[in-house]
Protein backbone atom coordinates (compact mmCIF):
# COMPACT_ATOMS: atom_id res chain seq x y z
CA UNK A 1 0.00 0.00 0.00
CA UNK A 2 1.14 3.17 -0.67
CA UNK A 3 1.06 4.97 2.25
CA UNK A 4 2.30 2.05 4.36
CA UNK A 5 5.90 2.93 3.98
CA UNK A 6 5.65 6.77 4.97
CA UNK A 7 8.20 6.67 8.70
CA UNK A 8 7.19 8.79 11.33
CA UNK A 9 7.74 12.06 11.11
CA UNK A 10 10.16 13.75 14.04
CA UNK A 11 9.61 17.42 15.59
CA UNK A 12 11.77 19.88 15.53
CA UNK A 13 13.12 18.91 18.88
CA UNK A 14 14.19 15.31 18.02
CA UNK A 15 15.66 16.87 14.80
CA UNK A 16 17.78 19.80 16.14
CA UNK A 17 18.26 17.22 19.71
CA UNK A 18 19.71 14.53 16.78
CA UNK A 19 21.77 16.65 14.99
CA UNK A 20 23.65 19.02 17.42
CA UNK A 21 24.45 15.92 19.37
CA UNK A 22 25.92 14.26 16.64
CA UNK A 23 27.90 17.77 15.52
CA UNK A 24 28.98 17.67 19.02
CA UNK A 25 30.56 14.56 18.31
CA UNK A 26 31.71 15.35 15.06
CA UNK A 27 33.60 18.39 16.84
CA UNK A 28 35.02 16.28 20.07
CA UNK A 29 37.52 13.99 18.07
CA UNK A 30 39.10 17.57 16.75
CA UNK A 31 42.87 19.15 18.23
CA UNK A 32 42.18 22.40 18.69
CA UNK A 33 45.26 23.94 19.12
CA UNK A 34 46.18 26.51 16.64
CA UNK A 35 43.29 28.65 14.77
CA UNK A 36 43.72 26.58 11.77
CA UNK A 37 42.77 23.62 13.62
CA UNK A 38 39.89 25.75 16.03
CA UNK A 39 38.19 26.39 12.24
CA UNK A 40 38.14 23.19 10.69
CA UNK A 41 36.76 22.35 14.02
CA UNK A 42 33.91 24.44 14.24
CA UNK A 43 33.53 24.29 10.42
CA UNK A 44 32.93 20.71 10.64
CA UNK A 45 30.67 21.03 13.42
CA UNK A 46 28.15 23.30 11.53
CA UNK A 47 28.67 21.39 8.50
CA UNK A 48 27.70 17.78 10.18
CA UNK A 49 24.64 19.84 12.05
CA UNK A 50 23.55 21.35 8.38
CA UNK A 51 23.56 18.53 6.70
CA UNK A 52 22.19 16.05 8.70
CA UNK A 53 19.03 18.76 8.88
CA UNK A 54 18.49 19.35 5.68
CA UNK A 55 19.26 15.92 4.36
CA UNK A 56 16.53 14.73 7.43
CA UNK A 57 14.29 17.53 6.31
CA UNK A 58 14.25 16.72 2.23
CA UNK A 59 13.95 13.11 3.06
CA UNK A 60 10.76 13.55 4.95
CA UNK A 61 9.46 15.03 2.15
CA UNK A 62 10.69 11.86 -0.35
CA UNK A 63 8.99 9.53 1.85
CA UNK A 64 5.61 10.65 1.10
CA UNK A 65 3.78 9.58 -1.88
CA UNK A 66 3.40 11.53 -5.06
CA UNK A 67 -0.42 12.67 -5.06
CA UNK A 68 0.12 13.00 -8.90
CA UNK A 69 0.06 9.61 -10.07
CA UNK A 70 -1.84 8.01 -7.03
CA UNK A 71 -4.39 5.39 -8.40
CA UNK A 72 -8.31 7.31 -7.37
CA UNK A 73 -9.23 5.70 -4.64
CA UNK A 74 -6.41 6.82 -2.39
CA UNK A 75 -6.40 9.98 -3.34
CA UNK A 76 -9.81 10.49 -2.36
CA UNK A 77 -8.93 8.81 0.94
CA UNK A 78 -5.76 11.21 1.57
CA UNK A 79 -8.58 13.75 0.43
CA UNK A 80 -11.39 12.76 3.33
CA UNK A 81 -8.83 11.76 5.77
CA UNK A 82 -5.91 14.79 5.55
CA UNK A 83 -6.98 17.00 2.89
CA UNK A 84 -4.43 16.72 -0.05
CA UNK A 85 -3.91 20.65 -0.97
CA UNK A 86 -3.31 21.05 3.16
CA UNK A 87 -0.86 18.01 2.79
CA UNK A 88 0.84 19.62 -0.20
CA UNK A 89 1.81 22.94 1.53
CA UNK A 90 2.97 21.53 4.75
CA UNK A 91 5.38 19.51 2.96
CA UNK A 92 6.43 22.14 0.84
CA UNK A 93 7.43 24.28 3.62
CA UNK A 94 9.66 21.17 5.26
CA UNK A 95 11.58 21.47 1.68
CA UNK A 96 11.46 25.34 1.77
CA UNK A 97 13.44 24.64 5.29
CA UNK A 98 15.44 21.82 4.24
CA UNK A 99 16.89 24.01 1.05
CA UNK A 100 17.05 26.79 3.60
CA UNK A 101 19.78 25.22 6.10
CA UNK A 102 21.83 24.00 3.02
CA UNK A 103 21.94 27.74 1.79
CA UNK A 104 22.51 29.25 5.34
CA UNK A 105 25.11 26.57 6.35
CA UNK A 106 27.27 27.68 2.86
CA UNK A 107 27.00 31.00 3.62
CA UNK A 108 28.36 31.06 7.78
CA UNK A 109 31.34 28.50 6.43
CA UNK A 110 32.41 31.92 4.56
CA UNK A 111 31.61 34.39 7.39
CA UNK A 112 33.67 31.89 9.82
CA UNK A 113 37.21 32.08 7.76
CA UNK A 114 37.06 36.19 7.34
CA UNK A 115 35.99 35.70 11.46
CA UNK A 116 38.24 36.52 14.31
CA UNK A 117 36.16 33.66 16.60
CA UNK A 118 34.87 30.80 14.63
CA UNK A 119 32.94 29.51 17.76
CA UNK A 120 30.88 32.65 17.86
CA UNK A 121 29.91 32.25 14.09
CA UNK A 122 29.11 28.48 14.44
CA UNK A 123 26.88 29.97 17.53
CA UNK A 124 25.30 32.07 15.42
CA UNK A 125 24.84 29.68 12.70
CA UNK A 126 23.31 27.24 14.94
CA UNK A 127 20.72 29.71 16.10
CA UNK A 128 19.34 30.68 12.64
CA UNK A 129 19.01 26.58 11.97
CA UNK A 130 17.26 25.79 15.37
CA UNK A 131 14.77 29.13 14.30
CA UNK A 132 14.23 27.60 10.48
CA UNK A 133 13.67 24.09 11.83
CA UNK A 134 11.60 25.59 14.63
CA UNK A 135 9.41 27.38 12.42
CA UNK A 136 8.03 24.34 10.59
CA UNK A 137 7.62 22.08 13.63
CA UNK A 138 3.66 22.82 13.40
CA UNK A 139 4.53 21.59 9.28
CA UNK A 140 6.51 18.40 10.57
CA UNK A 141 3.43 17.67 13.45
CA UNK A 142 0.96 18.03 10.58
CA UNK A 143 2.74 15.33 8.58
CA UNK A 144 3.13 12.95 11.65
CA UNK A 145 -0.52 13.05 12.15
CA UNK A 146 -1.28 12.78 8.32
CA UNK A 147 1.31 9.91 8.21
CA UNK A 148 -0.88 8.32 11.24
CA UNK A 149 -3.98 8.62 9.61
CA UNK A 150 -2.98 7.07 5.97
CA UNK A 151 -0.87 4.35 7.71
CA UNK A 152 -4.30 2.81 8.56
CA UNK A 153 -6.15 2.59 5.40
CA UNK A 154 -6.30 -1.16 4.23
CA UNK A 155 -4.47 -2.38 0.99
CA UNK A 156 -6.77 -3.39 -1.37
CA UNK A 157 -5.30 -5.39 -4.08
CA UNK A 158 -5.55 -6.78 -7.14
CA UNK A 159 -8.22 -9.49 -6.69
CA UNK A 160 -12.41 -8.79 -6.96
CA UNK A 161 -13.92 -6.95 -4.27
CA UNK A 162 -16.74 -7.05 -2.41
CA UNK A 163 -18.28 -3.94 -0.26
CA UNK A 164 -20.20 -4.58 2.25
CA UNK A 165 -22.19 -1.81 3.54
CA UNK A 166 -25.27 -0.78 5.29
CA UNK A 167 -27.17 0.99 8.16
CA UNK A 168 -25.15 0.92 11.37
CA UNK A 169 -24.97 -1.70 13.98
CA UNK A 170 -26.78 -4.41 11.30
CA UNK A 171 -24.11 -6.35 11.05
CA UNK A 172 -21.27 -6.15 8.49
CA UNK A 173 -18.66 -6.94 10.35
CA UNK A 174 -19.73 -10.03 11.70
CA UNK A 175 -20.06 -10.95 7.91
CA UNK A 176 -17.13 -10.05 6.91
CA UNK A 177 -15.27 -11.71 10.47
CA UNK A 178 -17.35 -15.15 9.34
CA UNK A 179 -16.29 -15.22 5.90
CA UNK A 180 -12.79 -13.52 5.46
CA UNK A 181 -9.44 -13.35 7.36
CA UNK A 182 -10.46 -10.28 8.85
CA UNK A 183 -11.02 -9.95 12.39
CA UNK A 184 -13.13 -6.17 12.83
CA UNK A 185 -14.23 -5.02 15.74
CA UNK A 186 -18.08 -6.15 16.39
CA UNK A 187 -20.28 -4.55 19.25
CA UNK A 188 -24.02 -4.00 20.02
CA UNK A 189 -23.93 -0.44 19.23
CA UNK A 190 -23.85 2.00 15.85
CA UNK A 191 -20.62 3.42 14.90
CA UNK A 192 -18.06 0.71 15.88
CA UNK A 193 -16.22 0.39 12.77
CA UNK A 194 -14.38 3.87 12.00
CA UNK A 195 -12.64 3.02 8.95
CA UNK A 196 -12.45 0.69 6.19
CA UNK A 197 -10.73 -3.05 6.60
CA UNK A 198 -10.20 -5.81 4.33
CA UNK A 199 -10.26 -9.64 4.19
CA UNK A 200 -10.12 -12.09 2.05
CA UNK A 201 -11.33 -15.72 1.33
CA UNK A 202 -10.45 -17.71 -1.90
CA UNK A 203 -13.07 -19.51 -4.19
CA UNK A 204 -11.61 -21.95 -7.19
CA UNK A 205 -8.36 -20.17 -6.79
CA UNK A 206 -9.74 -16.68 -6.34
CA UNK A 207 -8.84 -14.66 -3.83
CA UNK A 208 -11.66 -12.29 -3.06
CA UNK A 209 -11.51 -9.02 -0.97
CA UNK A 210 -14.01 -8.54 1.61
CA UNK A 211 -14.43 -4.81 2.47
CA UNK A 212 -15.70 -3.90 5.84
CA UNK A 213 -17.31 -0.23 5.92
CA UNK A 214 -18.58 2.08 8.23
CA UNK A 215 -22.40 2.45 8.91
CA UNK A 216 -24.25 4.92 6.75
CA UNK A 217 -27.20 6.72 7.43
CA UNK A 218 -29.57 7.91 5.34
CA UNK A 219 -28.50 11.78 4.64
CA UNK A 220 -26.91 14.27 2.26
CA UNK A 221 -23.32 13.37 1.01
CA UNK A 222 -22.67 17.17 2.30
CA UNK A 223 -23.74 15.90 5.72
CA UNK A 224 -21.42 13.00 5.93
CA UNK A 225 -18.23 13.21 8.44
CA UNK A 226 -14.89 11.68 7.28
CA UNK A 227 -15.76 8.39 8.35
CA UNK A 228 -19.02 7.94 6.28
CA UNK A 229 -16.99 8.98 3.57
CA UNK A 230 -14.69 6.41 3.69
CA UNK A 231 -17.44 4.32 3.02
CA UNK A 232 -19.12 6.00 -0.03
CA UNK A 233 -15.49 6.22 -1.52
CA UNK A 234 -15.34 2.24 -1.38
CA UNK A 235 -18.47 1.89 -2.64
CA UNK A 236 -17.61 4.14 -5.66
CA UNK A 237 -14.06 3.10 -6.35
CA UNK A 238 -13.44 -0.65 -5.39
CA UNK A 239 -16.48 -2.66 -5.66
CA UNK A 240 -17.14 -5.68 -8.03
CA UNK A 241 -20.02 -6.03 -6.50
CA UNK A 242 -21.92 -4.24 -3.02
CA UNK A 243 -23.52 -6.34 -0.09
CA UNK A 244 -26.28 -4.80 1.59
CA UNK A 245 -27.50 -5.61 4.98
CA UNK A 246 -30.22 -4.48 6.11
CA UNK A 247 -31.77 -5.67 9.60
CA UNK A 248 -35.31 -5.82 9.36
CA UNK A 249 -35.53 -6.79 13.21
CA UNK A 250 -34.54 -3.07 13.72
CA UNK A 251 -32.41 -3.67 16.81
CA UNK A 252 -29.62 -1.65 15.14
CA UNK A 253 -32.01 0.86 16.16
CA UNK A 254 -32.87 2.56 12.68
CA UNK A 255 -36.25 1.37 10.86
CA UNK A 256 -36.32 -0.27 7.73
CA UNK A 257 -38.04 2.18 6.33
CA UNK A 258 -34.54 4.22 6.75
CA UNK A 259 -32.44 1.54 6.07
CA UNK A 260 -34.85 0.86 2.30
CA UNK A 261 -34.21 4.22 1.59
CA UNK A 262 -30.59 4.52 1.91
CA UNK A 263 -30.76 1.53 -0.44
CA UNK A 264 -32.69 3.08 -2.92
CA UNK A 265 -29.72 5.97 -2.70
CA UNK A 266 -27.25 3.45 -3.20
CA UNK A 267 -29.31 2.51 -6.44
CA UNK A 268 -29.54 5.26 -8.10
CA UNK A 269 -25.36 6.49 -7.20
CA UNK A 270 -23.47 3.28 -8.25
CA UNK A 271 -23.32 1.51 -11.11
CA UNK A 272 -22.03 -1.93 -9.30
CA UNK A 273 -24.56 -5.14 -9.27
CA UNK A 274 -26.39 -5.08 -5.24
CA UNK A 275 -27.39 -8.00 -3.37
CA UNK A 276 -29.47 -7.33 -0.51
CA UNK A 277 -29.23 -9.48 2.40
CA UNK A 278 -31.63 -9.36 5.29
CA UNK A 279 -29.44 -10.48 8.51
CA UNK A 280 -30.48 -11.43 11.94
CA UNK A 281 -32.73 -14.21 10.72
CA UNK A 282 -32.45 -15.98 14.39
CA UNK A 283 -34.71 -13.21 15.63
CA UNK A 284 -37.16 -11.79 12.32
CA UNK A 285 -38.39 -12.49 9.72
CA UNK A 286 -36.71 -11.57 6.41
CA UNK A 287 -39.83 -9.56 5.21
CA UNK A 288 -39.87 -7.65 1.98
CA UNK A 289 -36.96 -5.93 -0.20
CA UNK A 290 -33.78 -8.30 0.65
CA UNK A 291 -33.13 -11.05 -1.88
CA UNK A 292 -31.60 -13.38 0.39
CA UNK A 293 -32.05 -14.37 4.63
CA UNK A 294 -29.05 -14.97 6.97
CA UNK A 295 -27.77 -14.73 10.58
CA UNK A 296 -24.13 -13.74 11.14
CA UNK A 297 -25.09 -14.84 14.55
CA UNK A 298 -25.99 -18.54 13.72
CA UNK A 299 -24.27 -18.80 10.28
CA UNK A 300 -27.44 -19.59 9.11
CA UNK A 301 -27.90 -18.71 5.41
CA UNK A 302 -24.12 -16.96 4.88
CA UNK A 303 -22.91 -19.43 3.10
CA UNK A 304 -25.70 -18.80 0.68
CA UNK A 305 -24.84 -14.95 0.08
CA UNK A 306 -21.11 -15.88 -0.39
CA UNK A 307 -21.94 -18.17 -2.87
CA UNK A 308 -24.25 -16.03 -4.30
CA UNK A 309 -21.53 -13.02 -4.41
CA UNK A 310 -19.11 -15.48 -5.74
CA UNK A 311 -21.47 -16.10 -9.07
CA UNK A 312 -22.81 -12.31 -9.28
CA UNK A 313 -18.94 -11.41 -9.53
CA UNK A 314 -17.61 -14.43 -11.80
CA UNK A 315 -20.65 -12.93 -13.98
CA UNK A 316 -19.81 -9.18 -13.95
CA UNK A 317 -16.57 -10.35 -14.93
CA UNK A 318 -16.97 -12.76 -18.16
N1 LIG B 1 -29.41 -11.51 16.97
C1 LIG B 1 -28.45 -11.22 16.08
N2 LIG B 1 -27.54 -10.27 16.37
C2 LIG B 1 -26.59 -10.00 15.46
C3 LIG B 1 -26.52 -10.71 14.23
N3 LIG B 1 -25.46 -10.23 13.55
C4 LIG B 1 -24.89 -9.26 14.29
N4 LIG B 1 -25.56 -9.14 15.46
C5 LIG B 1 -25.26 -8.20 16.54
O1 LIG B 1 -25.45 -6.88 16.07
C6 LIG B 1 -24.50 -5.99 16.67
C7 LIG B 1 -23.76 -5.21 15.62
O2 LIG B 1 -22.91 -6.08 14.89
P1 LIG B 1 -21.70 -5.51 14.02
O3 LIG B 1 -21.22 -6.64 13.19
O4 LIG B 1 -20.74 -4.80 14.88
O5 LIG B 1 -22.50 -4.46 13.13
P2 LIG B 1 -21.92 -3.40 12.08
O6 LIG B 1 -22.94 -3.30 10.99
O7 LIG B 1 -20.54 -3.73 11.68
O8 LIG B 1 -21.97 -2.06 12.95
P3 LIG B 1 -21.13 -0.67 12.73
O9 LIG B 1 -19.70 -1.00 12.55
O10 LIG B 1 -21.39 0.07 13.99
O11 LIG B 1 -21.76 -0.02 11.54
C8 LIG B 1 -23.59 -6.88 17.53
O12 LIG B 1 -24.04 -6.83 18.85
C9 LIG B 1 -23.79 -8.25 16.94
O13 LIG B 1 -23.56 -9.27 17.87
C10 LIG B 1 -27.49 -11.72 13.98
O14 LIG B 1 -27.51 -12.39 12.94
N5 LIG B 1 -28.43 -11.92 14.95
MG1 LIG C 1 -18.80 -2.67 11.87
Amino acid sequence: MIFEKIPTVPTAEELLDKSFRRATRAKRGKQVLDRESKLKAEESMLLTAANILSDNLVSIVKKFPSFDQMPPFYLELAEILVGVEEMKMNLASVQWAGNKIHEMARKYVGMMRDSEDAKVVRKQAFARMASIVDSVDGNLRFLNDARNKLKKLPDIGEGPAIVVAGYPNVGKSSFVALVSSARPEIAPYPFTTKGLAVGHFTREGIRYQVIDTPGLLDRPLEERNEIELQAISALKHVGKVILYIIDPSETCGFSLDKQMHLLAEIKKEFNVPILVAANKADISAPGEGADMSMSTLTGEGVEAVLEQLVEIVTKVNT
